[in-house]
């Protein structure tokens, strides 16, 4: 058997890192640790997914007599459990849960606010699509004691870490701390995430748009322009590009971050802020595409600058290839929105 000695695990990887920075204390390495383990919980259950019926049936209930917890509400819990008690974390905030998640009583209460999505795209789970999860991690910002809604509601600029996993063919965890952007697939057979994409830099121009033409209709003028651009309707002012969208944001990111596109959920007359969470989804995602060389905007304003309101406030979201997404924002400008 031929064993390769050049394996990267993620541990490796941060504990380089941090060797960087003689001031860390290594909590926000471990944080991240508690992050690897809730998504080697999740991606076990999701491999599972289409055989918790086929068990079920066959023994009429599952072997705690149970009925199977749903796997949005599992992936929610895989993560608190995983961060709750630790002493790293203030207070934590979740697309699953309307309030914030205080650290239970007896429990050591950390410096660091963790904002996720435990499973993104959960309405692609009975197709067998890709899903994932998107945290996003900021210092807090009040006194020591319990963390409050003043530390989760910072804006993007000021997220410390940013990532999210995708629960593909492979699973991969992805994650920025502002020095470029890295990821990692979960080695199956040793149960380690390994390097397998260093410092992933997103073309300027990319191959795909990534938008739900269904609600066409319900567009803005810019915004129906910009995407007919990308159709090809405008040779003169923008190559055409290919279509791909999954309708599960991690997975239609991810394949845009790769290889290059944009992914578009803009308002319309129905979803008047747009459809996708500020702070679980476009804010992460918009600190991955910046240390990628990309953009995210909500059509005028840059993500990273909004200054939330509220834990559940949605956005606009133009993401993706530089290039891609200035020509939606001149499309916006020309058409005076
Ligand atoms: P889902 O509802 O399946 O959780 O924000 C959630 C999200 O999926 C995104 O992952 C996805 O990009 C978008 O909604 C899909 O929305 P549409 O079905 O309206 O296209």
């Amino acid at each position: 058997m031929r064993i390769d000695n050049h394996v990267t695990t993620i541990e490796r990887f941060i504990m380089e890192r941090e060797r960087e920075f003689p001031e860390a204390t290594g909590e926000l390495s471990n944080l991240l640790y508690d992050l690897c383990l809730a998504a080697k919980v999740i991606a076990a259950a999701i491999r599972r997914a289409g055989l918790v019926d086929v068990l079920g049936s066959a023994q009429q209930v599952n072997i705690q007599g149970e009925e199977q917890q749903k796997l949005d509400v599992f992936a929610n819990e895989a993560i608190k459990q995983a961060l709750c008690h630790t002493g790293r974390v203030a207070v934590m905030a979740s697309e699953e849960d309307e309030k914030p998640i205080e650290v239970p009583p007896n429990y050591p209460v950390g410096k660091y606010v963790v904002l996720f999505d435990p499973l993104d795209g959960s309405s692609n789970i009975d197709s067998n699509a890709s899903v994932g999860t998107i945290f996003s991690i900021f210092r807090r910002v009040t006194p020591p004691g319990q963390g409050n809604l003043r530390d989760l509601l910072q804006p993007g600029r000021e997220q410390v870490v940013a990532g999210y996993m995708i629960y593909g063919s492979s699973t991969m965890l992805v994650y920025t701390t502002g020095q470029g952007v890295h990821g990692f697939t979960l080695e199956p057979t040793i149960g380690e995430f390994v390097l397998s994409h260093a410092r992933i830099e997103t073309p300027p121009c990319g191959k795909y748009y990534s938008v739900n033409e269904s609600n066409y209709a319900r567009w803005s003028r810019g915004i129906q322009m910009a995407v007919r651009g990308f159709k090809g309707d405008l040779q003169d002012r923008i190559a055409g590009k290919n279509s791909r969208y999954i309708g599960s944001f991690v997975a239609d990111f991810h394949r845009n971050l790769v290889n290059g596109g944009i992914f578009l959920y803009p308002a319309d007359s129905k979803n008047t802020q747009g459809k996708l969470r500020l702070l679980y989804e476009a804010n992460p995602m918009a600190f991955i595409a910046e240390q990628a060389g990309g953009a995210a905007t909500d059509g005028t304003t840059r993500i990273l600058d909004l200054e939330p309101r509220g834990l559940h406030e949605r956005t606009p979201l133009v993401i993706g290839s530089r290039d891609d997404v200035e020509f939606v924002q001149t499309m916006l400008a020309e058409a005076g929105e």
